[in-house]
């Protein structure tokens, strides 16, 4: 697929493009997730742009796809990424803008006949989402070499991630192989997906740090019985109970304040038949902090509460942490630099926290890591209404291609 306006205007239409069948597993909007057919289809696609750039590409064993553009002397590279996966009913840019961008800076180079001192590599991560699979940032874990073991994952079709990794001719014991050598920095371009800039009327902002998360998967067991003929006193209702637990969930947030959230997402009743009272409900939680401690402390508390509910209704509960990761924070060298190629290009200085998670905060244990925002419309995302200016993205491009030239310089 050729789609010809460079820079910018043509990392937006790629994303479009991306946003519809092949590159969706879903007919009515966007749901790409891990090791999928969309998945398939989109790194084909990407792959093809890539090498149109000028680089060579490989998929390496957690299957990320990694273009490579050499530089004028051997050493690490420059990596620019974000990640191809995405939610359930998801937006265009989440992710594969921050891979078109990087893809945009190696080809305005290879336009040029250009090298740098330095290698770049632009990798579109597998799985940052976890919408698959219940374990997220999969695949840049695997890179950083920072997944320790390999979880049994199932899906929700019953498909093993082990069954889903040999479909791209992997296996779970080939993810250790997939850790990088090492990288000078990584850098990644994402839309904020929260409402700062476009309240400041910022296009951009430098990111700081990225807040710590947590993830459980919580069940409630109580007593399926008939709608009927049970009487409200005698029922161990799950649904219920997991209903106050969910407003006591959001209690514990609310009454902290400040930057600290925690969301039930995802919420399974069973049996789910109107005439029949639920015994099993299965939900997650997700809570996140700017700091480990204050992550820490609201879970502890939140758990804490939900489980007094719990025993006050005569409920069996069980929590399972199922992802974790710690606050990161940004480079403050490469921080610097963005500010200044940001300033130069233009644009006011603001540096701002990401509440969302990004792979980034997983590369930084390979390298000190940069992270661009840009704004979105209403600060929406992960829904369809996702939105980009074409001229934010654009001005985007400039700041990073200026930001990748500075390290040049630095590294002559
Ligand atoms: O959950 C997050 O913050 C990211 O979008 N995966
Ligand atoms: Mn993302
Ligand atoms: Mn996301």
């Amino acid at each position: 697929m050729v789609i010809a306006s460079p820079g910018g205007a043509r990392a937006v239409a790629r994303c479009d493009a991306l946003g519809r069948l092949p590159f969706s597993d879903i007919a009515d909007g966007l749901y790409r997730g891990y090791l999928t057919p969309a998945h398939r289809a989109a790194i084909d696609q990407v792959a093809a742009w890539m090498r149109e750039a000028g680089m060579d590409t490989r998929l390496d064993p957690a299957v990320n796809l990694i273009g490579r553009y050499e530089g004028t002397a051997p050493g690490p590279p420059l990596i620019i990424g974000s990640h191809l996966d995405s939610v359930r009913d998801a937006g265009c840019y989440d992710g594969p803008l921050g891979v078109m961008l990087g893809i945009e800076c190696v080809a305005a180079l290879h336009a040029a006949g250009r090298r740098l001192p330095f290698a770049i590599e632009v990798i579109a991560f597998g799985d940052e989402e976890g919408s698959r699979f219940p374990a997220a940032m999969l695949t840049s874990r695997a890179l950083a070499g920072t997944l320790d073991d390999v979880p049994d994952l199932v899906d929700a079709d019953g498909i093993t991630l082990r069954t889903a990794l040999a479909g791209f001719g992997s296996a779970p014991d080939r993810l250790a192989l997939a850790r990088h050598p090492g990288a000078i920095a990584y850098l990644e371009a994402h839309i904020e997906q929260g409402p700062v800039l476009e309240a400041e009327g910022l296009a951009l902002g430098v990111v700081t740090g990225i807040a710590a998360q947590v993830r459980y998967a919580t069940t409630v067991r109580g007593t399926a019985g008939h709608a009927g003929t049970c009487a409200m006193p005698l029922r161990r209702d799950a649904l219920a109970g997991a209903a106050e637990m969910v407003c006591a969930i959001e209690a514990q947030a609310l009454a902290r304040g400040g930057d600290l959230v925690a969301t039930v997402g995802r919420m399974e009743v069973r049996p789910g038949a109107a005439n029949v009272i639920p015994g099993d409900v299965r939900f997650t939680i997700d809570v996140r902090a700017g700091e480990d401690a204050r992550r820490d402390a609201a879970a502890e508390d939140i758990i804490d509460a939900i489980q007094a509910i719990a025993d006050r209704r005569d409920l069996d509960f069980d929590v399972q942490r199922i992802h974790v990761l710690p606050a990161s924070p940004c480079d403050p060298y490469l921080m610097d630099g963005l500010e200044e190629a940001l300033v130069e290009a233009g644009h006011p200085a603001r540096r701002l926290v990401s509440g969302a998670g990004h792979d980034a905060m997983v590369m930084a244990a390979l390298a000190p890591t940069a992270m661009l925002f840009i704004r979105c419309r209403d600060g929406i995302s992960h829904n369809p209404a996702e939105h980009v200016e074409i001229a934010d993205v654009a001005a985007a491009l400039t700041v990073m291609q200026r930001f990748v030239e500075k390290l040049g310089e630095c590294r002559a």
